[in-house]
């Protein structure tokens, strides 16, 4: 199997990293956005193929929950199609010629280094505090969208520990800083989970329907009209709130309520089968179907404008 169709540590990562931007260095730049809360680097890459001016931007965000290994390997996934197919792929080549895509392969490093070192399961990230002895915050609850509300818990033994306040954790405001200063740039955000295949959209922190449902539900509809079609594998499709389950702080939310009017949750596979430890063999196939979703969406929104 090549490098991409296998997990990495977090080491390994932080060298894959270095070693794409300097393969690469007229279309990858690095840039530091933060660090966690045991103060490993937060790296994003910015993947820019020329240099026109007032290019719009796609982010796409990995590793926010630690065990959910297929998740930072899409963004790798993602980083190397987009290197080897832009000029020879149609669709990925019109995508860059009119965005810049910023790529963070793991949101929670030290949730991730947890997961290879000590217990595969956690889902947080590794944050302490005086108040109590359990650790991590869910980074996924931590947003400022109906912070803490129904869906979240303001017990920190929880897996869905919402933090002690908006935007507690390191790791969050990170992100959180970094699309506030390009808000006027990020057209579309995606955020990479799994398991249960849904290809989700705002809102999750309420009933109520985002200004632009219907649109939004079109471009999830297609996508996974298209993966049923090449890859004969089904994605539910839909607002969070109605599609998986009502939860507040979730960063979808937040970066639409921000103005990043396309705004995506995807849950990559299994269906449950083998869930977060879906072995290596199915890398490939996973990462292939939520690329053929992002190349979708992305497209009709570049089609849009
Ligand atoms: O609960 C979550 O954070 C996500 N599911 S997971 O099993 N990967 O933990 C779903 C997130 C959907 N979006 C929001 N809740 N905002
Ligand atoms: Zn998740």
């Amino acid at each position: 199997s090549t490098f991409y169709e296998r997990y990495h540590s977090l080491e390994n990562i932080y060298f894959w990293i270095n070693r794409t931007q300097q393969d690469n260095p007229d279309t990858v730049k690095v840039i530091l956005i933060g660090s966690s809360f045991e103060k490993r680097p937060l790296y994003v890459l910015k993947l820019s193929v020329n240099n026109r001016p007032n290019k719009k931007a796609m982010w796409i965000d990995c590793g926010i929950h630690a065990r959910e290994w297929i998740s930072p390997a899409f963004c790798l996934w993602f980083v190397q199609y987009s290197l080897s197919f832009y000029q020879s792929n149609k669709e990925i080549t019109n995508i860059l010629d009119n965005m810049d895509v910023y790529i963070l392969p793991v949101l929670n490093p030290d949730g991730y280094h947890y997961t290879w070192t000590t217990n595969r399961m956690w889902r947080k990230n590794r944050s302490t505090n005086m108040s109590t002895k359990c650790i991590g915050v869910d980074l996924n609850r931590n947003f400022d969208a109906n912070w803490c509300t129904e869906g979240a818990s303001d017990q920190p033994c929880t897996e869905i520990y919402c933090g002690a306040f908006p935007e507690s954790e390191p790791e969050t405001q990170a992100v959180a800083d970094f699309l506030r200063s390009h808000k006027d740039i990020v057209q579309i955000y995606f955020s990479i989970h799994s398991y249960s295949q849904m290809l989700l959209f705002p809102y999750s922190c309420t009933l109520e329907e985002a200004e632009n449902h219907s649109e939004l539900l079109e471009m999830v509809r297609e996508a996974a009209q298209k993966i049923q079609r090449h890859y004969r594998n089904i994605y539910k499709y839909g607002s969070g709130a109605n599609t998986i389950y009502l939860a507040p702080g979730g960063s979808d939310d937040w970066a639409y309520k921000l103005g990043i009017k396309y705004s995506f949750t995807f849950e990559l596979q299994d269906r449950g089968s083998y869930g977060f430890l879906l072995p290596p063999s199915h890398i490939s196939k996973a990462c292939n179907e939520a690329l053929l979703a992002v190349k979708t969406i992305a497209l009709k929104v570049v089609e849009k404008t």
